[in-house]
């Protein structure tokens, strides 16, 4: 099924005078001028414009495991027209990315969603203006991962993850994909299961293997977590061990940071802070959580630390367009694609809000210890609401005002449940 931009040009016609009366009136009230410029933004635009540039520009991924019903351990709620295959996921992501103009590139798993014929899946893609972004490998299912994979006591079963991470840049040098993507779930589950030295040489001897095929014009990202599958230890628990990890492997190798992957209480901002003051911040993985990597919605439970990651982000801009955005989320309950569109904007939203703090002011109230100043400069950008922003440029860029009222008045999952049926179930958790 696919949403062709008549459609989108006729309900953003409907919406269009009452958009424009928030947009102009938001826009009045804006002091645009201290915006940072993009790095390849026309160094003529200014202010407002500016603004909208770099909100057209900014794209995040969308992740192929996360287009049907997730699930839990105690039950999974099928959702009727889910993808079948990885073109149809493909045509789910171009739909996202027609609605939004945001949504511009997707992330493969393997073997979850193997590209046989890359040259037509590159095609498709194409198509609905795609690109491939992080490939990530998949080592935690197959039963002779039981006891782990680039950690194993077992040097075969550390060859066959190597192997299989090796296969997964070969699959993405073929899609145009620039970047390996790297979560172990090993570890272990009690105490004296395993030798913690061991299985950290172990997994760095199986890194250096892959980091030795890892294109000169690709990024290796390793992620953290710090519990689950594992519950006693995980073998890259922390953005301490991935720094360690990657530290030793070299330049093309950089820690990927999801925002579910951290303790309760956490400072999230300040690790993104730190990763990127030493240019080792590769990738993200948004979504959010009330207890640990609950996979909801981005913005649904703390939209205020996603915005103090986006202010870091956004002061970090030497690196920033270096960086791989990707969505992670789970959706037990709802429609994935209505989810992707939620958390989609709840990403834009912050992203202009950390755009609109006044920098300057923040750094005399920093310089002077004027803390209750410094406060009020965060939250008088985090309490603007910055929707219409985020709607004009989406509006500029092609895409709906609105898009989850196209998405929901052209009845799309109905669309997609007639066109795929309501037995199928798509690849993933
Ligand atoms: C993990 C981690 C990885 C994701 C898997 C499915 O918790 O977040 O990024 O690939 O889940
Ligand atoms: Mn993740
Ligand atoms: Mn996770």
């Amino acid at each position: 099924m696919r949403i062709i931009p008549p459609t989108i040009a006729d309900y953003n016609e409907r919406a269009l005078a009452a958009h424009t009366r928030r947009f102009e009136f938001l826009a009045a009230g804006l002091d645009a001028a201290s915006v940072p410029l993009a790095a390849d933004s026309d160094p003529g635009a200014a202010g407002l414009d500016a603004l909208l540039d770099r909100l057209m520009a900014f794209q995040v991924a969308i992740p192929s495991w996360a287009l049907g019903a997730g699930g839990t351990r105690f039950g999974r709620f099928g959702q009727t027209g889910e993808p079948r295959n990885l073109e149809e996921k493909i045509e789910d992501v171009g739909l996202l990315h027609t609605l939004n103009r945001s949504s511009g590139a997707i992330s493969l798993h393997i073997p979850w969603d193997i590209p046989d014929d890359a040259a037509r899946i590159r095609t498709l893609a194409d198509s609905f203006g795609l690109v491939f972004d992080a490939m990530n490998s998949n080592t935690f299912q197959d039963p002779q991962y039981k006891y782990g994979s680039l950690q194993h006591v077992d040097k075969s079963v550390r060859k066959k993850a190597i192997e299989h991470n090796k296969e997964v840049i070969r699959y993405g040098q073929a899609l145009g994909s620039k970047c390996l993507s790297v979560w172990l779930a090993d570890g272990s589950n009690f105490p004296g299961q395993l030798n913690f030295r061991e299985a950290f040489q172990n997994t760095l001897e199986s890194l250096r293997d892959i980091y030795t095929n890892i294109p000169e014009d690709w990024k290796l990202l390793l992620e953290y977590k710090p519990f689950e599958p594992n519950f006693y230890s995980t073998t890259v628990a922390d953005w301490g061990q991935s720094l360690l990890y990657i530290s030793k492997l070299g330049p093309k190798a950089f820690t990927l940071v999801d925002l579910g992957h951290h303790l309760h209480g956490t400072n999230i901002e300040q690790i993104v802070a730190l990763l990127l003051m030493e240019g080792r911040l590769g990738g993200f993985h948004f979504n959010d959580s009330k207890y640990s990597d609950d996979d909801l919605t981005v913005g649904s439970i703390k939209p205020y630390q996603l915005f103090l990651i986006f202010c870091e982000l956004v002061q970090g801009t030497d690196h920033t367009p270096d960086i791989s955005l990707m969505i992670d989320a789970s959706h037990n309950v709802k429609d994935p694609l209505e989810d992707l569109l939620q958390s989609v904007e709840a990403i834009m939203i912050a992203y202009t809000q950390a755009l609109l703090v006044d920098w300057n002011r923040l750094r005399l109230a920093r310089e002077s210890n004027d803390v209750v100043a410094a406060q009020e400069t965060l939250q008088d950008a985090f309490r603007r609401d910055v929707r219409p922003l985020v709607a004009e440029a989406r509006y500029r860029a092609g895409g709906a005002l609105d898009p989850l009222a196209v998405y929901r008045g052209e009845s799309v999952r109905k669309g997609l449940t007639t066109e795929r049926g309501s037995g199928g179930r798509a690849t993933g958790l």
